[in-house]
């Protein structure tokens, strides 16, 4: 295999953020663990140090919950260069961590992780995947209770922050409806480290804190916080991620389950691509979320709408529509694929989950259409990618306008993705 132009300084960058078994996303403006970050960071060193790739997914499993849930924050060590840390979030579990979740990229990990120590020959990984499989199978049943209690097959987000993409303009409308007061004080401390024109608005965070205060007076109970939440949406990104970790999971029982536990998985699987079938608009080639507070269709283009990529097995009249969709939204972009197409009123190419592209993101869109039989696509996406990443750093998201790296810089999981990406090519 071909060494990457910038291999040596993806992983001098994985190096950097370790502090130790876990990577924060990068220095200063995230200096903790992140949920989904951390998964994809696993990848990353599945391609060329397995036992690190367990232990960030050790690390974070230290900060699972008794009920299952898998926190979005772990605060395994203080620090002020966050808002909100510990004391605003002031939940109970043994470890500092935040009150909310975010997408279960976790499940597709640990399959990945476990195939790269069978290919190496990782002497403790049946061990270590047996325990790691078990703390999924917990997570995705409390995603299942937690978040889906009328059974719609959809698993629905209480807080922007969970879905990983914060300020989308897919929440813009059941966000307005969330008031601005908030009991805590908001100290902000990410426009100290990136320009405040690329990243949420202050009346976003007043939003954001008042849900963090919602939960909080609910003691962090799933019940009463779906009894209370203002904002309360059945997420096609979030939900199109856990049926894909639930069928990598299905995958693992067969070594590490028990029967019942093979049939649990397969009724979940097929409860959530019900779901998420049911969520196809074909007219308007993508999957819409659903407002569960206004009953509502949300369909404010965004990159959710290609994510069930990743669980579905399309049609052919699908699949060729979704490319046709995907290829509009490259359209005149140097990079894609945007979280916002150009031609959305809400297109903003520097303000985060507003226009910007994000490794990530393409990561999940391109393995999907690969899955789909669509690897031209795939690969457009992926060699574009990585050509962002070698002209502009391993920053946190780019401008599809023109390529430039925003945000933080130094950011793990570009790192992981280059490495991941930049193989396919
Ligand atoms: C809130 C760490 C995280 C990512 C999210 C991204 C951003 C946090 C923030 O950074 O969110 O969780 O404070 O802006 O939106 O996807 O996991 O990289």
């Amino acid at each position: 295999m071909n060494t990457l132009p910038k291999e040596e300084a993806a992983r001098a960058i994985l190096a950097r953020n370790d502090r130790g078994g876990y990577t924060v996303p990068t220095d200063r403006l995230y200096p903790f663990q992140w949920n989904w970050d951390s998964a994809f960071v696993a990848m990353g060193f599945a391609l060329f140090d397995v036992d690190r790739a367990y232990r960030e997914l050790e690390r974070l499993i230290e900060g699972q919950w008794d009920d299952g849930m898998i926190p979005h924050i772990v605060f395994h060590a203080p620090s002020d260069t966050y808002f909100p840390g510990p004391d605003v979030w002031g939940t109970r579990h043994r470890i500092p961590t935040s009150g909310i979740t975010q997408p279960p990229v976790f499940g597709m990990a640990l399959r990945h992780v476990h195939e790269a120590a069978l290919a190496t020959g990782e002497a403790a990984a049946t061990e270590r995947t047996r325990v790691l499989f078990q703390a999924a199978l917990r997570s995705h049943r409390w995603w299942l209770t937690a978040r889906d209690p009328e059974g719609l097959g959809l698993v629905s987000i209480l807080h922007p922050w969970e879905s990983g993409s914060d300020n989308s303009p897919a929440w813009d409308e059941a966000l307005a409806r969330v008031p601005t007061t908030t009991t805590t004080t908001i100290r902000r401390k990410d426009t100290g480290h990136v320009d405040a024109s690329m990243r949420p608005r202050d009346e976003d965070y007043q939003r954001f804190i008042h849900l963090v205060d919602t939960y909080r007076d609910c003691g962090w109970d799933p019940k009463r916080q779906w009894a209370a939440a203002p904002f309360k949406v059945a997420d096609v990104q979030m939900t199109g991620i856990l049926a894909r970790a639930t069928a990598d999971l299905m995958h693992l029982a067969e070594t590490f389950g028990t029967d019942e536990e093979k049939v649990e998985l397969t009724r979940m699987h097929g409860r959530l691509l019900d779901g998420l079938s049911s969520r196809w608009r074909p007219e308007l080639s993508r999957f819409v979320n659903l407002d569960l507070i206004s009953g509502h269709d949300v369909e404010t283009p965004t990159q959710a709408g290609f994510i069930p990529l990743v669980a579905l097995t399309f049609d052919d009249g699908q699949r060729s529509a979704i490319v046709a969709e995907i290829e509009r939204w490259l359209d005149g972009m140097v990079v894609g694929v945007p979280s916002a197409p150009s031609f959305s009123p809400s297109f903003e190419p520097k303000r985060y989950w507003r226009g910007p592209v994000w490794a990530v993101i393409n990561w999940l869109i391109s393995d999907g259409l690969r899955l789909n039989g669509s690897a031209d696509l795939a690969r457009r996406i992926e060699q574009s990618t990585v050509r962002a990443i070698e002209t502009s750093g391993f920053c946190e998201y780019f401008d599809p306008t023109t390529g430039e790296g925003l945000g933080g810089d130094t950011f793990s999981w570009t790192a992981a993705a280059y490495m991941a990406l930049g193989r396919r090519t």
